[in-house]
């Protein structure tokens, strides 16, 4: 074998070596990338998770939609009923309502943040927390009289102040109003 030859295998088995390199570190890449899988675990059973960014989302991995249509795969979900009340994160933003209106009847959270807030209907009314908002019109919770239930969500990115009501028929007119300050 001449000299000529022996280069042309080397340069060739480097080139072999990269590539099957490069080959590997996509793969690994792309095992080590969001697999679909969540990562976190949520707070109440049934609500959206927080991924490791601290993002809300859902089932595959996807960042929930705040506009989305209510309880569609895209929208944050609301939880199952909550039995225990103590099982309520203490991080979460904890209201009632009832025909007397929210209690608190307004909230502060920072832009962009994931808030967990759990709702109870303390009355033998159904309620219906939603936004009037239609940018966060897929943050809602229904309950039933007597129930709590918790939502995970993304807060806005726009500071501002977000009027919730119970949409109910009747129920806004009476009080059921409050106020999300978003930071
Ligand atoms: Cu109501």
């Amino acid at each position: 074998m001449n000299k000529k030859a022996l280069y042309g295998w080397i340069i060739a088995g480097v080139i072999v070596a990269v590539a099957i390199g490069v080959y590997i570190a996509l793969d690994q890449q792309s095992t080590q990338e969001p697999s679909g899988e969540p990562q976190g675990t949520p707070v109440a059973t049934g609500t959206s998770i927080i991924n490791e960014e601290g993002r809300v989302v859902n089932n595959e991995g996807i960042e929930v939609r705040n506009d989305a249509q209510p309880a569609s795969p895209e929208a944050p979900q609301q939880s199952d009923p909550i039995e225990d009340e103590a099982a309520v994160p203490a991080t979460a933003i904890k209201l009632t309502v009832s025909a007397q209106g929210f209690s608190p009847s307004s909230f502060e959270v920072d832009a962009g943040e994931a808030v967990t807030l759990s709702v109870t209907s303390v009355d033998e009314f159904t309620h219906v927390f939603a936004f009037k908002d239609t940018s966060l019109s897929a943050v809602a919770v229904g309950l039933a009289p007597g129930e709590t239930r918790a939502i995970t969500f993304n807060a806005p990115d726009q500071e501002g102040e977000y009027t919730f009501f119970c949409n109910v028929p009747g129920h806004e007119g009476r009080g059921e109003v409050g106020t999300m300050i978003v930071n």
